[in-house]
């Protein structure tokens, strides 16, 4: 049977980023966030598929386009490759990339437009009102009062200075539209959509996130307008052949167009089967209506099933503000890497930022929790149990009798072991609560207490322990191995053996989130590629880790950074 089938599916995507821009560190957040999630899914037993891309049409690449001085589909050409590259650096596995100029995916816009139309919930009508070309939002005069009051109320603009209305998200000029659209019934889904977030509780998180969503569409939803006709690059519209699809809904379209949906393909239909509802879509909370609201009534009025799981994280704030390169204020996902190694950047986001909240950053706690968890617990515990190993044992990884271990577990204790003890169901609870920080913490508890147990375990007086034994032993000619009791030596190796056993489990939990440093640290200890492993729990049974294995004490893994390196 083929293996694949008998594993759960598990469907995840990011936000297809725009391409007026490269990759930043906001991307890049979500983008880690993701990876880290499907490489646990995999190692973790599920037929993971982990889907990113590009949002390639509308108003605001037609424009960066003609800025350049080149054709829309010649900019987006150019910017692709950047994604992909800034991707590989950062050791993303996504399984697809889909753009939205690929003609897999304009095909099913098509088809979901003639859907909705069919279904009754597409009319047209004409449209004026103001529309953000960076965000590509429409604003209804209500939501335009509402922020006037607001930014009154907080001695901010709301206007520029000659009268042009500003955008309530980013604060840029808004743009007059006043063309002839198709609208899509949105308003006729405002009951549908509240039972389902009621039915599906876990639908939108965190909590905030569906408290907002619920109470905006109580407060009543209206139709939106779905086409542009003043500019053509987008998804012609089948029954519409001078409309093109409004960006939103072209874009939103390509968790399912990328997975097979409408495909003539039986194979791509069998795909769709499987994969579709997603698990999760992972999105900043800027996109949280689009996802929650628009996206689920599309998918009804084209009566397919919505997602499982909407997750919107906050916002990473420099100095209190949010990050963007229009702001100036965002460092490359380049940069920071090249100074704290990729593990080193995925790291702090995934742990010093709560998943779900906004999350100050800067250059000064990145170095403090690098050098505090990575450089001096993680990468110092696994220099010195390599080098241990080297000097006691010849680098071997010591083989110790069972009755010898039994015995000094009864004599010794064995805190790490113990602390494995259901490490994986806390562990695999925090991952798929989609709360790394929890997640990594787990991992820290067992890295903290390992080189504790380093420190009170002194193997360095056991090793002289062992030498002076060895030597009595010597003088009186008697056979130490043939003793009943546990000698010093045997101590030494089973303390060895403990540190280098969590090590291997450490390295397998960390690997989600640290993928060089995990796979790296595997192969020192001998054993094989840490991203074969697709049974975690069973990987976590204490004592795996196979005596003989020659270990390799290597570079340090993080090495320590002074202020003045970064
Ligand atoms: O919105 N902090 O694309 P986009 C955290 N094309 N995350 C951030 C961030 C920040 N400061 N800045 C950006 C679009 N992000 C549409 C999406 S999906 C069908 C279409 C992340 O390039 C976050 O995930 O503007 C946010 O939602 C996304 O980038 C917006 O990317």
């Amino acid at each position: 049977m083929d293996e694949t089938t008998t594993k759960p599916s598990y469907y995840l995507t990011t936000p297809i980023y725009y391409v007026n821009g490269v990759p930043h560190l906001g991307t890049a957040y979500t983008t880690i966030a993701a990876d880290t999630l499907a490489r646990f899914q995999r190692m973790d037993g599920k037929d993971t598929w982990f889907l990113t891309g590009l949002d390639e049409h509308g108003q605001k690449v037609a424009q960066a386009a003609e800025q350049a001085d080149v054709t829309p589909q010649q900019w987006v050409d150019g910017i692709a490759p950047k994604f992909l590259e800034t991707w590989k650096l950062l050791e993303i596995t996504n399984d697809d990339f889909i753009r939205t100029t690929e003609e897999r995916h304009i095909k099913c816009v098509q088809q979901i437009f003639t859907k909705m139309n069919d279904n009754g919930y597409i009319y047209q009508d004409n449209y004026k009102g103001l529309y953000c070309v960076p965000d590509e939002t429409f604003f209804t005069d209500e939501q335009l009062t509402d922020f006037a009051e607001k930014a009154a109320a907080e001695g901010k603009p709301h206007e520029a200075e000659d009268g042009t209305k500003l955008c309530p998200d980013c604060g840029r000029p808004l743009t007059l539209v006043e063309e002839e659209n198709l609208f899509f019934k949105l308003s006729a889904f405002q009951d549908k959509l509240l039972a389902y977030y009621e039915e599906n509780p876990d639908f939108i998180c965190p909590e905030i996130r569906r408290n907002e969503v619920v109470s905006f569409v109580k407060s009543g939803l209206k139709d939106l307008s779905v086409s542009r006709t003043t500019f053509d690059w987008g998804v012609h519209i089948p029954f519409a052949p001078n409309h093109v699809s409004y960006v939103w809904v072209d874009a939103l379209i390509n968790y399912i167009s990328a997975i097979g949906y409408g495909s003539d393909d039986p194979k791509q239909q069998e795909e769709f089967k499987k994969r579709w509802p997603c698990q999760v879509h992972f999105v900043g909370k800027d996109i949280i209506r689009f996802h929650c609201v628009i996206w689920p009534a599309m998918l009804m009025a084209a009566d397919i099933e919505p997602p499982r799981k909407v997750f919107a994280h906050g916002f990473l704030l420099t100095k209190g503000e949010k990050m963007s390169k229009s702001k100036g204020n965002a460092m490359s996902p380049e940069e920071l890497s090249r100074v704290f190694s990729v593990d080193g950047y995925r790291y702090y986001f995934l742990k010093d930022v709560q998943f779900g909240a906004d999350g100050s950053i800067s250059l000064e706690r990145m170095l403090q929790v690098y050098n505090a968890d990575l450089a001096n617990s993680w990468g110092n515990l696994c220099s010195r149990a390599f080098n241990m190993t080297n000097k006691y044992f010849d680098g071997i990884v010591p083989d110790i009798w069972p009755q010898t271990t039994a015995k000094l577990t009864a004599e010794m204790g064995n805190p790490l072991a113990e602390i494995v003890q259901g490490l994986h169901e806390r562990y695999a609870k925090a991952m798929n609560d989609i709360n790394y920080s929890g997640a990594l913490e787990e991992v820290m508890v067992l890295c903290d207490r390992a080189n504790l147990y380093v420190e009170k375990s002194a193997p360095w007086n056991l090793a002289k322990a062992a030498a002076v034994e060895a030597e009595q032993a010597a003088a009186d000619g008697t056979n130490l191995n043939a003793a009943d009791a546990p000698t010093a030596n045997d101590r030494l190796a089973f303390v060895t053996y403990n540190i280098l056993e969590a090590i291997r489990i450490m390295a397998l939990l960390y690997a989600p989130a640290m993928p060089i440093s995990s796979k790296e640290v595997w192969r020192r200890l001998g054993l094989g590629d840490v991203f074969a492993v697709d049974e975690l729990k069973d990987n976590l049974e204490w004592g795996a880790l196979p005596a003989g294995n020659k270990v390799e004490i290597g570079d340090p893994l993080f090495p320590r950074l002074k202020e003045e390196e970064i």
